[in-house]
């Protein structure tokens, strides 16, 4: 599940990252892009690392690209960026990155610190890489319905969506707007469309606006996170130990470190839930599509568990919680028997039986 961060430079994209890995990012000016694997926090393991003493715990991560900072304001920067989005295009989720802090050894993107415009500039920029894409399509498939092929009807279809696309972006909107069936989805799935991906909004801030919110108008849909983050101080953060850590926070007034709720927001925007797998060896969480079958997820653990899938046995976290143990769960009649097209949940703790 792979989330790029993207911006112009010096937004504060690595700073973020390297709050969130505690390991340092490349440098202002790198130019390729870096991966960083990141943990997604989960409040549950509170819970039960001290209930099953586990030699290890596991916490589902999120994979996020790093990209160098966007410069649109000559040719070699433009040509740079497009070369980088064309290398993105895989991803499942967009996070725009732009700055409001402040800071005298920081030059702002522009000379000027506007948040608005680097987000216009961003989707803008956006927009005409998959017009670029539609565009080469429609050609292909203006010669390519002509000829009496098998695929001519498919062709056709895909001719009138591809043109109904264009329309979208050329009137400034998303990709996704323009989407009104799974089969249009499926249809165009592997062009890799980048305004089809959900995308969280990342403010970073100065310390002294971390109270303050921003609207963006309807240069943004309601549905879109917009996160506000102060990449130094979560930089800071993560470098404390987790006592000061808290001591640290409580002075600031804040009770859930930004970074945690921007990679919780990631993570919800992606269509994830976790169930997990607990044990004396090993407390793990699993990322997991919402809407996923105990079959596939018992895969996700490993093939074998699929391949030879007898029964998920299964009850939830927040059960578990409230009956203290396993033996109460079970004495309760909690603990369920499923088959292999559950559906799970969000929380679910799995124990898959299998035969192989
Ligand atoms: N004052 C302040 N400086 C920041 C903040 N975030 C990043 N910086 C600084 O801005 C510079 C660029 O940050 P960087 O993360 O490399 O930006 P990138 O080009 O988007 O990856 C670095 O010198 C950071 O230390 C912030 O929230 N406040
Ligand atoms: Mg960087």
């Amino acid at each position: 599940m792979k989330v790029a961060l993207l911006g112009p430079l010096q937004s504060g994209k690595s700073t973020i990252l390297a709050g969130l890995t505690g390991k340092t990012m490349p440098a202002a000016g790198a130019a390729t892009i870096d991966e960083a694997i990141v943990p997604v926090p989960d409040d549950r393991f509170d819970w039960l690392a001290p209930y099953c003493k586990p030699k290890k715990t596991t916490y589902a991560t999120i994979d996020c690209l790093d990209l160098p900072g966007f410069d649109f304001t000559g040719d070699h920067g433009r040509a740079a960026a497009r070369r980088l989005l064309g290398q993105i295009r895989t991803v499942e989720l967009l996070v725009l990155v732009v700055r409001t802090f402040e800071s005298p050894t920081v030059p702002p993107y522009r000379n000027s610190v506007d948040p608005a415009r680097d987000l216009a500039e961003l989707q803008t920029e956006l927009l005409l890489a998959d017009l670029e894409l539609v565009t080469t399509r429609i050609e292909k498939l203006e010669k390519q319905v002509h000829k009496p092929t098998k695929t001519q009807a498919h062709d056709k279809a895909e001719l009138a969506l591809q043109k109904k696309l264009q329309e979208a972006i050329e009137s400034e909107k998303p990709i996704s707007s323009a989407i009104e069936t799974e089969a249009e989805r499926s249809m165009i799935k592997s062009l890799g469309f980048l305004t089809l991906r959900p995308v969280v909004v990342a403010v970073n801030v100065g310390e002294d606006q971390l109270a303050e919110k921003f609207d963006f108008g309807d240069r943004i849909d309601s549905a879109t996170p917009v996160i506000t983050i102060c990449a130094k101080l979560e930089h800071e953060l993560a470098q404390l130990d987790a006592e000061s850590r808290t001591e640290f926070m409580a002075d600031l007034g804040i009770s859930e470190s930004a970074a945690s709720k921007f990679v919780t927001s990631c993570y919800s925007a992606l269509g994830l839930i976790s169930f997990l797998t607990i044990g004396s060896d090993e407390l793990r969480a699993w990322p997991i599509k919402k809407g996923t079958v105990a079959l596939d997820a018992a895969g996700k653990v490993h093939t074998d568990i699929k391949r030879g899938f007898i029964r998920a046995e299964t009850f939830s976290f927040d059960q578990l919680k409230e009956l203290g143990n396993e033996k109460a769960l079970k004495a309760a009649g909690k603990i369920r028997l499923e088959g292999k097209d559950y559906i799970v949940q969000d929380g679910d703790i799995i124990n898959f039986r299998f035969n192989i």
